[in-house]
């Protein structure tokens, strides 16, 4: 049988067969390519489940970087993901058969919509949109990466926080017998991340359910991960279970672990070094190793969107 590559069908074929297909024609073209394209959520879910399926409905996002994204393999294979091992390529390696579904999603603490969610219910509400977004790792490596995400702003209004509410945090699956890294305390797990109020409504934190217009991969945080671009790489959790609203700000893994080095702002920025080296450059991923280093931006170059929440803050103490 000769099947239809997703890459052969052009988006105005995708868009028109949306339009008139009855409904058996519909799951016949459906299975052309691959059950995964026409993403009507009666016959397949808005984020399908097989991995390297194409999401449907994305549309192009505000605030996109329009400098050329890494590629597909650089962003799936140089990852940081310690439930899946300590090296950049163990999540690559370690996460294949890892199964993001079903996943649920609990939401607790200061808000009224508390709950136990569904992913794809959770997700349902809002609009996917591609952001193209400059990262960067407190390691001091960037990339580029192209995430499809939901606006962490709109889930969060969503969910109706309390007047009490100043921080959200999150939580990773803590599963040793689905996560190998977890057989080892390199962290204390679950892995944790928080956000304030005010950062997790700015319009540029995303929830990245995908990635070049496919389903995340596992190595990548599948099924939903945190994205804020203006901050070191490690806020950026990975495989979350668990929402809270807060008044009181919450602990974070790497903070946790080597207070010193790891606070829980982690704005990038070029003028304060790590304790043990200096921020003030990067190497792009991918960029081959006779490249040189790039100048690091202040707030990885988004301050316009965000230095405001920063004002009046010394942000060497508030590293
Ligand atoms: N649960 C979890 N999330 C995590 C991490 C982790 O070890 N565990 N590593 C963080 C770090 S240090 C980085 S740089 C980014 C890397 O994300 P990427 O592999 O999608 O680029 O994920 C972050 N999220
Ligand atoms: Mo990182």
């Amino acid at each position: 049988m000769l099947i239809k590559k997703p890459s052969d069908i052009r988006p105005s074929e995708i868009t028109s067969e949306h339009n008139y297909l009855n409904r058996r024609e519909f799951m016949r073209a459906g299975a052309v390519v691959g059950g995964s394209l026409l993403g009507s959520s009666a016959f397949s879910a808005i984020v399908p489940e097989a991995r390297g399926a194409k999401l449907a409905n994305v549309e192009p996002g505000a605030f996109s970087t329009d400098e050329t994204p890494n590629s597909y393999e650089d962003i799936t294979t140089y990852n940081n993901y310690y439930e899946f091992g300590t090296g950049k390529a163990d999540p690559f390696k370690n996460a294949q058969d890892f199964e993001p579904r079903p996943w649920s999603i609990t939401v607790e603490g200061e808000c009224e919509k508390t709950g136990i969610f569904d992913f794809e219910d959770f997700v349902k509400p809002f609009d996917l949109e591609e952001r193209i977004y400059r990262m960067r790792c407190v390691e001091a490596w960037s990339m580029v990466i192209p995430w499809v995400g939901i606006s962490l702003a709109e889930v969060v209004k969503y969910l109706q926080p309390t007047s009490k509410a100043r921080y959200v945090a999150f939580e990773t699956l803590n599963d040793a017998s689905r996560m190998p890294g977890i057989r080892r305390r390199t962290l204390d797990w679950p892995y944790r991340e928080g956000l304030t109020i005010e950062e997790a409504t700015n319009p540029l934190s995303i929830l990245a359910v995908g990635l070049y217009g496919e389903v995340l991969p596992n190595q990548n945080g599948a099924p939903i991960r945190l994205v804020v671009p203006w901050k070191y790489g490690f806020k950026g959790i990975k495989g979350i279970v668990r929402m809270r609203f807060t008044e009181r700000r919450p602990k974070t893994s790497w903070n946790m672990s080597q207070p010193r080095e790891y606070g829980f702002y982690a704005n990038v920025n070029p003028e304060v070094d790590h304790p043990r080296w200096s921020q003030a450059r990067e190497r792009r991923i991918g960029s081959g190793i006779f490249a040189s280093k790039q100048p690091t931006l202040m707030f990885n170059g988004y301050g316009e969107k965000v230095a405001h929440l920063y004002k009046g803050l010394d942000l060497r103490r508030n590293y």
